[in-house]
């Protein structure tokens, strides 16, 4: 006999359900979830937090005509349980399988392509308006987490929002938590809004509501503002226009269904806060939710088991330095933009917690922070995802690189990053940083160079960008001590003949690899900008031709940069670009990834080969 999760393909199939067969429902879909994450690794403390709140939404709302707009997405795994992917779960994450996160082309109950945060709200309003224009009956509702919450983007939003006309319902997912513990004054402002009895006050009020005849909307909404009253006069999001009501318990059907219902009656913009709990159901996740924010796989009986000590990742390398850095400098500051853990600052902020700012989601505000910390002689280092920083581009030019300020930028997750997919890769940093004037890039080939780079980049007087990869690199020895490389200087590191292969970053391996089996010569360019153009001119006049290789975009690419600069110096040489191609990168195991696109060392050789061919064949 099937389970009742079994039994659900649709919404529509999970609406046709009773009332009373829902909590039964929401722990088969928790265990299912626990089960799942298990075997695929993924975003498991945030997906065992909604079970609840997704089951109620869908259960209210008529998805997917009316719009579901989740913010991150990582936390959809229920939901897309529920709208029909139930056994594509075990392809997540991997190439050719379920995305991490909701895709407008996987289903059409992902109503916004998301990955990175805060967007749910601008996008959510975006359709709300939509609707009103197109005159169709529709319910939007963004669902946001309290970290998410946190970046002006969603403010940015809630101010236009509140003065719209719409039928838009922001729900926020409070569970005192980003990645790790959440920040700010927005975090503690929220802590109040539970404080107080308030919460408990909030949760018979859904119980009022459950007991009343349809809708008896008046006598709730009065009970709730009574309980809003005992604590602030009005509430923050009262006073950007939304019509505020909570918070509610979010792992309570029978608070979140009554109120859903209600608020569904509403017309304009409504603000429900709901508190739940990351890692709810399983004690393992609950207790620490930020190691099992994003585990890979394990087993459930037994909980994530200690990484066996192995390659250091660069993401530690740079942890390190920043430490060895921070105790030689007293002007060092560190900052991250929420990412503590994933960019490698647990051990900086505990030995360096005054000179440590996690700033919120707030990648934008991350930089001209830095600036200003820069403007007054401290030497800030911000520590972002080549994808994060993305979001704070006008920031880098604006505010750092105009003025020229001496900031570095230590880019994690630098080219493909694998299982998150297309939103998470590092492809376009090398492009939409080298026309920056005033900005340098490094690429470190492996940890020693990374180390020392970022030692390079610290001792400039201008901004400089060090970029490296996810993951472990070729396992050469990291120097203990803090010495540079020369700046703006690549080296030689295979002596060949007829073709040269100017690598940028960790392709470097690969490339060796197949150069050997070419005789060609491999330089390690090192730097993207600026480029070693000495070194450049004698190789280009001692090679009849060029491969340059990046794993970044080769649009507008180090490839670029070798090309402008040869036809600047009238050396015209053939010259291939290998890279990342004009296409986003899907999801998938990182090596086959850069296997599919040519950028293994059986890739390398074989392009090479195509197009040179003919001089390869001359002795
Ligand atoms: C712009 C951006 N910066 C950073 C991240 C990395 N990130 C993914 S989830 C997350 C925490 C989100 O916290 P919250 O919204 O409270 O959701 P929770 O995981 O607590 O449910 C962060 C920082 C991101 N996805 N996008």
């Amino acid at each position: 006999m099937d389970t009742l999760l079994q039994q659900i393909n649709d919404p529509s199939d999970l609406r046709r359900l009773s009332r009373a067969q829902l909590p039964e429902l929401a722990r088969q879909l928790r265990a299912f979830v626990l089960h799942s994450v298990s075997r695929t690794g993924g975003h498991l403390s945030s997906n065992l937090g909604t079970v609840e709140l997704t089951l109620a939404l869908h259960y209210v709302f008529n998805t997917p005509h009316d719009r579901l707009v989740w913010d991150v997405g990582h936390q959809t795994y229920a939901h897309k349980i529920l709208t029909g992917r139930r056994e594509r779960m075990a392809s997540l994450r991997q190439w050719g399988g379920l995305s991490g996160f909701p895709r407008r082309d996987e289903s059409p109950h992902d109503s916004f392509g998301t990955a990175h945060s805060s967007t749910s709200i601008s996008a959510a309003l975006g359709m709300a308006l939509a609707a009103r224009q197109l005159g169709h009956d529709r319910r939007v509702v963004a669902v946001i987490g309290d970290g998410a919450m946190s970046a002006g983007m969603a403010f940015e939003a809630l101010n236009n929002a509140g003065v719209q006309d719409c039928n838009l319902l922001v729900v926020l997912n409070d569970n005192d938590m980003s990645i790790s513990p959440a920040v700010g004054a927005l975090n503690r402002y929220l802590a109040q809004l539970m404080s107080g009895g308030v919460y408990a006050t909030a949760k018979s009020v859904g119980k009022q509501m459950l007991k009343a005849a349809p809708p008896l909307f008046e006598l709730a909404k009065r009970l709730e503002e009574h309980a809003k009253g005992m604590v602030v006069p009005a509430t923050l999001f009262e006073k950007f226009g939304f019509n505020y009501i909570g918070p509610i318990d979010g792992h309570d059907l029978d608070s979140l269904i009554p109120t859903l219902e209600n608020i569904k009656q509403l017309k304009g913009p409504q603000f429900l806060h709901v508190i739940t709990r990351k890692g709810q159901g399983y004690q393992r996740a609950e207790a620490d939710p930020v190691a099992y924010h994003g585990p890979g796989k394990f087993d459930p009986a037994e909980g994530l088991k200690q990484a066996s000590p192995g390659k250091p990742s660069f993401t530690h390398v740079f942890g390190q330095w920043l430490c060895d850095m921070a105790e030689q400098d007293p002007r060092l500051v560190g900052i991250t933009p929420a990412m503590r853990e994933g960019s490698g600052l647990v051990e900086f902020e505990r030995r360096f917690p005054s000179r440590y700012y996690d700033v919120g989601i707030a990648e934008q505000h991350a930089v001209t922070f830095a600036a200003g910390l820069a403007c007054e002689g401290l030497k800030p280092v911000v520590a972002i995802y080549s994808t994060f920083l993305q979001r704070a581009y006008d920031q880098l030019i604006h505010d750092v690189a105009i003025q020229n300020l001496p900031v570095v930028f230590a880019l994690d997750r630098a080219g493909l990053v694998g299982a998150d997919g297309a939103t998470h890769a590092g492809a376009y940093d090398i492009a939409f940083l080298r026309c920056i004037p005033n900005m340098s890039l490094a690429c470190p080939a492996d940890e020693a160079e990374c180390r020392m780079l970022l030692s390079t980049a610290f001792a400039q007087d201008h901004p400089v960008a060090v970029r490296y990869p996810r993951g472990v690199g070729a396992g050469v020895p990291v120097p203990a001590d803090l010495r540079g490389l020369p700046f703006a200087k690549g080296e030689v590191r295979r002596q060949g003949r007829r073709v040269a292969l100017l690598v940028f970053g960790t392709l470097l391996y690969p490339a060796l690899a197949a150069a050997q089996a070419l005789d060609a010569t491999v330089v390690n360019m090192r730097w993207v900008k600026p480029l070693d153009l000495e070194l450049l001119q004698t190789i280009a006049q001692d090679h009849a031709a060029l491969v340059t290789l990046e794993e970044g975009a080769v649009m507008g690419g180090a490839g670029s940069a070798v090309l402008e600069a040869l036809q600047a110096q009238a050396l015209l040489r053939p010259v291939l670009q290998l890279g990342l191609e004009d296409r986003f990168t899907e999801h998938g195991d990182p090596a086959q990834l850069l296997a599919m696109q040519g950028l293994d060392a059986a890739g390398i050789e074989a392009s090479i080969r195509q197009r040179f061919a003919d001089l390869l064949a001359t002795p």
